[in-house]
């Protein structure tokens, strides 16, 4: 019996109602093929930051190491800044374990009513891989005469060539794996930000040379998102900067039924720390304790945890049993339409692992 270990990391709101729901059923998934998790919870976000002024504790990253894998929830809470939150505690573990490359399949599943016109399951089926370590994200700024009339603001974005480079060739190399329409699109804002995205254009230009068989494109993120909405059955992979990334992931997410259907992986592909899993959602404190937050992008992110771990079999039955969930339509919650719960929903997912259809 292969036993995995892996860090939770709940964080705030809806993260403590899906993330263990989606536990329950990878336990499930993975004891059907030989495998086991040993699960080490760790109390880390908004509540932590109230009682002890930080996110997390100095030597987090010490503790995290050790793990195969960090399963993550949702950062996010009213009462605090964003940037205190999402900086005091995802963003230094994406960077600190250099998981530079941030992959969020978007998928229009069968069961799933699209908000595009004519759409239907099968026809949006496509990967953004977000750059995850650096450039708008940089923590690079500052401010001056704060509060004063003459307030002046910096924030910088920093794009280094092994930076961009390395995370432009895993995107081409994940089109080469997926096999399907053989297309990388690269988004940017070349136009407005001639310096680093022209840059980045340039290294998209000079990598696509050792990628002879697969198309390219470049779109400015404007576009891109015109394009995703007028005609998202045209893109197989997509790769863009950090901030871009994850707009568009929102975007995608909402063309193919709901954010609470997407799920993340956050990448060190040279497995020399571990990778974090996890829905691409927050912690949407609007429904956070009602019970009716959707587990199923949190239990697609274990999907894609089980896969990077070497576990395939047992990655394939968990997406299979939340694909049949959904394509059932009588479990949903009420971002798809339905009046299930969190529960009900982890509860129709586990019966189909169990009954093993
Ligand atoms: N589960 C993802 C999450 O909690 N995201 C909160 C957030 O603010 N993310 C911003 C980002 O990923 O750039």
């Amino acid at each position: 019996m292969k036993t995995y270990r892996i860090a939770v990391i709940p964080g705030d709101g809806i993260g403590n109602e899906v993330t263990p729901a989606a536990i329950r059923v990878l336990d499930a998934a993975a004891s059907r093929f030989e495998a086991r998790f040993a699960w080490e919870s760790f109390p880390w976000g908004s509540a932590y930051y109230f009682e002890h002024g930080r996110m997390m504790p100095p030597d987090a990253l010490d503790r995290l190491r050790p793990f195969d894998a960090i399963f993550f929830g949702a950062v996010g809470d009213p009462r605090v800044e964003d940037n205190v939150t999402l900086n005091g505690l995802l963003l230094p573990i994406r960077r600190g374990f250099d998981q530079y490359a941030c992959v969020r399949p978007a998928v229009l599943y069968p069961g799933v009513r699209a908000p595009l016109a004519g759409r239907k399951p099968g026809d949006i089926d496509f990967v953004v891989v977000r750059e995850n370590t650096e450039g708008e994200y940089a923590q690079i700024g500052g401010a001056l005469h704060s509060g004063g009339l003459h307030e002046v603001a910096v924030q910088s974005a920093i794009f280094t060539r092994h930076g961009t480079e390395r995370v432009i060739r895993f995107a081409f190399d994940l089109v080469r794996q997926r096999n399907r329409k053989r297309l990388l699109t690269s988004v940017t804002k070349s136009n407005a930000q001639g310096f680093s995205m022209g840059f980045w254009d340039r290294v998209f230009s000079e990598v696509s040379r050792e990628y002879p068989e697969i198309r390219t494109e470049s779109l400015l993120v404007d576009a891109a998102c015109m394009d995703l909405v007028r005609r998202p059955q045209d893109f197989d992979v997509i790769v863009a900067s950090n901030l871009f990334g994850d707009i568009l992931t929102d975007l995608s997410a909402a063309i193919t039924g709901s954010l609470g259907l997407a799920p993340s992986g956050n990448l060190n592909p040279a497995r020399t720390s571990p990778s974090m899993f996890e829905p691409v959602h927050g912690s949407a404190p609007d429904i956070a304790g009602r019970g009716i937050a959707n587990p199923m992008a949190a239990m697609l992110a274990g999907a894609m945890m089980l896969d990077f771990l070497g576990e395939g079999a047992a990655a394939k039955l968990m997406e299979s049993a939340v694909l049949r969930v959904l394509a059932d339509q009588r479990d949903l919650t009420p971002d798809l339409g339905g009046t299930g719960t969190t529960e009900s929903v982890s509860a129709a997912v586990l019966a189909v692992i169990s009954s093993g259809r």
